[in-house]
């Protein structure tokens, strides 16, 4: 069982297709467990992309971030991680197939639509940069056989 980070981000809100993404993940068997709608502040923008400062695309990224709303929420599951990067696509657009999210729903790389942690350890970075811990509810799925 693993948590993963997940943060749908600006323009998914004003484009109203939140709920179609959501239910791409929620179809996959994950459990989401804690959600919020913030506007993401400057200083954590670059605390959640400090891996790629000083990188061409690093200012861009970060004025993209913090230009709209987004929805951050954590999600739990076998192999969360793995099973929602692959359900999210590639993060070069080019690579990027119809069936995931990115492949699906953006042409550019700098716009891509949504995050998904890479690793144990950075989905514990990522919750905890955005969640306290009493916002994270798991809960059990009776049904969870079935996927
Ligand atoms: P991912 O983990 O798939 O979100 O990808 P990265 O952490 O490598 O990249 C974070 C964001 O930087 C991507 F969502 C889009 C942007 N990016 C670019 O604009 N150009 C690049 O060459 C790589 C990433």
């Amino acid at each position: 069982m693993e948590r993963s980070f997940v943060m749908l981000k600006p323009g998914v809100l004003n484009r109203r297709i939140c709920g179609e993404v959501i239910s791409r993940l929620e179809k996959r068997g994950l459990n989401l467990v804690a959600v919020k709608l913030l506007k993401i502040s400057k200083e954590t923008a670059q605390t959640h992309y400090k891996e790629h400062i000083g990188k061409p695309f690093y200012e861009g990224l970060i004025e993209y971030t913090i230009s709209a709303p987004v929805v951050a929420m954590v999600w739990e599951g076998d192999n969360a991680i793995m099973q929602i990067r692959k359900t999210a696509g590639a993060t070069n657009i080019e690579d990027s197939l119809p069936g995931t999210i990115r492949g699906d729903y953006c042409l550019r790389t700098q716009h891509n639509i949504i995050h998904a942690s890479d690793t144990v350890k950075s989905a514990e970075r990522e919750i905890s940069l955005f969640f306290s811990p009493d916002e994270i509810i798991s809960w059990t799925d009776e049904s969870a056989h079935w996927f």
